[in-house]
């Protein structure tokens, strides 16, 4: 028997685990108990790591539709040929944008950065990702107000902070084996907050919950930081020496006070006070954020309302503090950094041209090789095939079908295209069931490469299991694709996992993310490493911690207090659309489209089968609505669908929520973003309701 340890290839802990190994069978899934993240726990998912890929088709073959509608599966040469040559008819007939591609925050560091020279400097076209769907508003809140897109935080800020505040995040759900370091903290005394207009698990289990209205944090949070400056209850030294535009800031502040924002929060003056006071008796107060702050209209701000308080309090840099953004996907640090297609290689800017030496020296190519601007964004690329600009979409471990917002958008936009390429561990997924061309892939445990985790850590994936001979992973199969599109010369380098990761530490030398200490062969069998570890940073401490000496990434090294006037909401409720729908992750044995954990028998066991929402039972009342009942939604998008009803006190009334676990839940999700990050707001629709099957009401 062999012992292999791995990442859990799921959420943005990145726990590890190890494997067990007999007879080419996992025969058993232990925790890694020397690991810092997880310390010999982990979730449902890390421990059926095993159940992937088991219900593929009958042979791991590319899968082309042809004109008839008939499916013909082919060999890899046939299929990488086929593409490849439909993309360059595409692009000769029609011009270099009009082919684009979407990848993901779930593949390895080297697969999206091999994947990013292939898109962007070789073939010229957008390449978004479906962290755009998720981390877009962090990486611009922490560019604008740091300098550089880096989430303070250690994990072990966790069991030294006295105040933990959570907002719009329901690690009880998405981050489990966090929310048992948070409960046990150490042994520590200590306080969480949690702020959510929905008494999520994580609100049931913590020691106060803010109930606040939807989206009006932004309003919220200025309240606070004014209250704040009012009762002197800042830290005026740190301010002075570590940020710039105070002034500016409590100037802007001066106007919200408890009283007037009563009204649009939700939130008692007193109860905030109270709160004021709690962030200023605390020693060590961290807060932590995720999507229901990064998926609104008005986002960006709103994280940075959270990274104000933080700076005016000092607490930043210090064990136990620090303005959190939480990752989703294990991987999404790495497809920020090392994707090509926000940034430069290693997280400069493309018309900075001191960074775009340095990554042309790294990669040994020319100046003329490299972007020029950032790509489109993801809404770009939708509009962009419906507007008929683009004709070819190829979409790497993602599942847009159904994860999208307003997703029959993009069911409309595969019906323009001319070729729609997936390439998945599945195919019958709601989006590799609609393709063109279908490239299956092995999955993670069959795999090697880099994963970065929510804290910056790096930790290797390896291959636990043998392939197949005709079974490819995602590395071979974009490089495949690169050779057939007769990149040649420009894959020098770029033809291992190993290879592309020697590049890309090259390319981080002296920036923020600096990983030119870390070698490929060092992270297995390892804690990981946390960026930065520059050559010769010596062994050092394993929790590595930001801004611990103040200086920030801006130019003058001080940190930006960035703030705009409150936005009206754009789509407000009214007489037709009275209930608001708000959505988010269902349980934890769910990820997302439920193409992995459908696998999972204990999860598929009991999980609910068809789409459900929940709703307030007085509410329900009103509609004759009981438990189980189907009820139709209206969206104000124009789109309506049948859900179950559960009824439950965590929501309120007039609130609904829906897991994003159903392709129904995105077919309401309305096609509005926050005009910085242009990440989608997923989670505010209105809404009207229905008993399915009677009269509308
Ligand atoms: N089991 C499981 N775990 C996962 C995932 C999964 O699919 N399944 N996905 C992973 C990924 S990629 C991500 S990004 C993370 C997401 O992790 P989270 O962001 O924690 O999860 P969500 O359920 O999307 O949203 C969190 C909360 O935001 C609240 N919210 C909605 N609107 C507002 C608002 O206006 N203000 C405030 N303050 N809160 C609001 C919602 O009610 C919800 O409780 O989870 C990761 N972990
Ligand atoms: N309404 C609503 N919608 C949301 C959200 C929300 O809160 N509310 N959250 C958004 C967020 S934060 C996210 S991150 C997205 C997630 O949205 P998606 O990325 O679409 O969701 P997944 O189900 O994780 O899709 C991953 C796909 O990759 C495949 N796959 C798994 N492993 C591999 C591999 O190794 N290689 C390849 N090539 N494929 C693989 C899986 O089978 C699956 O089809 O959803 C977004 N959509
Ligand atoms: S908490 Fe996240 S990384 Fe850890 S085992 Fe669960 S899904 Fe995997
Ligand atoms: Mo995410």
């Amino acid at each position: 028997m062999t012992k292999i340890q791995t990442t859990c290839n799921y959420c943005s802990l990145a726990c590890n685990v190890d494997m067990y190994v007999e007879d080419n069978r996992i025969t058993r899934i232990l925790p890694s108990k020397a690991y810092p993240v997880n310390r010999g726990f982990a979730c449902i998912k890390g421990l059926s790591l095993d159940r992937q890929g088991t219900v593929q088709g009958p042979r791991p073959l590319p899968r082309i539709r042809r004109a008839d509608g008939t499916a013909e599966w082919v060999s890899w040469d046939e299929g990488l040929r086929y593409c490849s040559g439909r993309i360059r008819d595409l692009q000769h007939q029609y011009g270099l944008q009009s082919v684009a591609a979407i990848s993901t925050g779930q593949l390895t560091l080297e697969e999206m950065a091999l994947l990013g020279h292939l898109c962007r400097d070789y073939l010229k076209i957008p390449l978004d990702g479906n962290t755009r769907l998720c981390m877009a508003t962090s990486v611009v809140a922490h560019k604008q107000s740091f300098g550089f897109d880096a989430p303070p935080y250690t994990l072990a800020d966790i069991e030294s902070s006295d105040l933990l505040i959570f907002i719009g995040a329901n690690p009880v759900v998405a981050h489990p084996v966090l929310w048992d370091r948070v409960r046990f903290n150490g042994g520590h005394a200590h306080k969480i907050i949690v702020i959510d207009p929905r008494r999520s698990e994580t609100a049931e289990n913590a020691d106060e919950w803010y109930g606040i209205k939807p989206k009006s944090d932004l309003t919220l949070l200025y309240t606070l930081a004014n209250v704040l400056i009012r009762n002197n209850w800042i830290d005026q030294a740190y301010i002075d020496a570590h940020t710039e535009g105070f002034q500016d800031f409590r100037g802007h502040v001066a106007a919200f006070t408890p009283e007037k924002t009563e009204a649009l929060t939700g939130i008692s003056p007193e109860r905030l006070e109270h709160l004021a006071a709690l962030i200023h008796q605390g020693k060590a107060v961290s807060l932590w954020w995720t999507m229901g702050v990064n998926q609104g209209y008005q986002a960006v701000r709103t994280a940075q309302g959270i990274i104000n308080i933080a700076l005016m309090t000092g607490n930043m840099g210090r064990p136990g503090t620090g303005a959190n953004s939480l990752t989703g996907q294990v991987n999404a640090m790495g497809s920020r950094l090392f994707s090509n297609t926000a940034g430069l290689y290693g997280g400069g800017d493309y018309d900075n041209p001191v960074r775009r030496e340095a990554v042309c020296r790294a990669l040994h190519c020319d100046d003329a090789m490299l972007p020029l601007k950032p790509t489109i964004p993801y809404s770009a690329i939708i509009e962009g095939i419906i507007a008929g600009d683009i004709k070819a979409l190829w979409i790497l471990c993602t599942n847009p079908r159904h994860s999208w917002t307003n997703n029959d958008t993009f069911r409309q936009a595969v019906e323009k295209l001319d070729l729609f390429i997936v390439q998945d561990v599945y195919g019958d997924t709601d989006s590799s069931a609609i393709c063109d061309v279908f490239l299956p892939v092995c999955p993670g445990i069959k795999k090697e490469g880099t994963m970065i985790n929510t804290e910056r850590r790096l930790s290797a994936l390896r291959p636990v299991l043998p392939r197949g001979p005709e079974e490819r992973n995602d590395f071979e199969v974009i490089l495949a694709m690169g050779e057939a599109l007769g990149m040649g010369k420009a894959l020098d380098g770029w033809r291992s996992p190993r290879e592309v990761f020697d590049l890309m530490r090259e390319c981080s030398r002296g920036m923020p993310c600096d990983i030119t200490g870390v070698s490929y062969d060092a992270l297995p069998e390892s804690s990981g490493i946390q960026w930065p570890f520059p050559e010769k940073a010596g062994a050092g401490s394993d929790q590595r911690r930001l801004f611990e000496d103040g200086r920030y990434y801006t130019p003058n090294g001080k940190a930006r207090f960035v703030f705009e006037a409150v936005a009206e909401n754009p789509t407000p409720l009214s007489e037709t659309y009275p209930y608001y729908l708000n959505t988010g992750r269902g349980s934890v044995g769910q990820w997302h489209t439920q193409t992995r954990t459908r696998e999972v028998i204990f999860v598929a066991d009991v999980s609910i089968k068809a789409a459900y929402v929940h709703l307030n039972p007085v509410l329900a009342q009103e509609y004759g609505l009981k438990e189980n009942d189907p009820v139709e939604i209206y969206a104000q998008n124009g789109k309506s669908a049948v859900f179950t009803v559960r009824l439950s006190n965590q929501v309120d009334y007039g609130q609904i929520y829906a897991p994003l676990h159903y392709i129904e839940t995105n077919r309401l999700t309305p096609s509005l973003y926050d005009p910085y990050s242009k990440e989608p707001s997923f989670k505010f629709e209105p809404v009207r309701i229905q008993k399915y099957g009677g009269i509308q009401g």
